[in-house]
């Protein structure tokens, strides 16, 4: 597959839709956009099928590409950092009725759903899709910030051990095209709202340590998002805050999502493997970032949870 086989497959169609996964994060709305630009700069007028894509990514440009409404006359269907055809959400039926369908990611667990199948163990979809591209004077600057949007993404700036020589080296081009890498970088991890900061100075202040220190764990009920004028969202980044103790082995968030449930988000640094704990309440994710929900109260919750770490420790 490289962009030549993509543009020939199109420009046989009319109806061009590119989508990507329910939840769109980084890597998927970075892929979308910069596919949708390359393709456009072909002639062929792609269409971006996402919903309820973060405002973090309101820097890029791309949402003039953006499908108004769900057409059912597709021809060929993109799907991009997908693992299977569920995970498309409500686009899943556009793919089922497409003509030709192209399915280009990087996840391992890929199911090849697509009459086309791209799938590279690497470190994005964007990092595919820049090896997809066979000229390179067709790149400029907003495609380049799409596609480093979707690496620093994925690799939390160049940190998770997906990141290859490859991933640097084509980032090193990607910011020849004068990109603020500096505030892209603190726009997709670092900067939070009032509201966010002041959730996370609950969590903080409700930390707790376990098992001779090797575990900490928080907690955040709907009261306390309540007071501060928090929604789940502004919960993001905490984890990993947690996960940054010198000394602890496993971090531990527990948020209350309703009376009785308890959204469980795990991480770890070396000797656990979160994703047992996690599948364990029908939970998954990776050895090192992981989540499940669980019912009871939130000390049972935290108990239970507590205990099953400590069988890995
Ligand atoms: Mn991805």
């Amino acid at each position: 597959m490289n962009l030549q086989k993509i543009v020939d497959i199109c420009n046989n169609y009319n109806n061009v839709v590119i989508s990507g996964h329910i939840h769109p994060d980084g890597d998927c709305v970075g892929a979308c956009y910069a596919l949708a630009a390359i393709l456009h700069k072909k002639g062929i007028e792609a269409k971006v099928a996402l919903d309820d894509i973060p405002d973090t990514y309101s820097y890029l440009e791309g949402s003039s590409y953006l499908l108004k409404t769900i057409k059912k006359d597709i021809d060929v269907f993109i799907s991009l950092d997908c693992g299977d055809k569920e995970r498309l959400g409500n686009y899943s039926n556009m793919f089922d009725n497409a003509q030709v369908t192209i399915n280009i990611d990087h996840h391992i667990s890929n199911t090849k759903f697509a009459k086309y199948n791209h799938v590279l163990d690497v470190s994005s979809t964007c990092e595919i899709i820049y090896e997809l591209i066979d000229d390179y004077s067709i790149l400029d600057k907003n495609i380049c910030e799409a596609l480093y949007t979707g690496i620093i993404f994925d690799t939390g700036a160049f940190k998770h051990s997906n990141t290859t020589k490859r991933t640097h080296e084509i980032a090193g081009e990607l910011i020849k095209y004068d990109i603020d890498f500096t505030e892209m970088t603190n726009r997709v991890f670092y900067y939070r709202s009032y509201n966010a900061l002041k959730i996370l100075s609950v969590a903080i202040n409700n930390a707790k340590l376990y098992s001779e220190n090797e575990i900490i764990v928080s907690t955040l009920t709907i009261e306390e998002l309540k007071q501060n004028n928090c929604y789940k969202k502004d919960t993001d980044g905490i984890i990993q805050m947690l996960n940054e103790v010198i000394g602890t082995q496993c971090a531990v968030l527990i948020t209350q999502i309703t009376d009785n449930d308890y959204k469980v988000s795990l991480r770890s640094k070396n000797k656990v493997d979160v994703c047992k704990v996690a599948k364990k309440f029908s939970g998954g994710g990776h050895i090192k970032a992981s989540g499940c929900t669980v019912s009871g109260t939130i000390k049972e919750v935290e108990e239970i949870i507590v205990n099953e770490i400590v069988k890995q420790l």
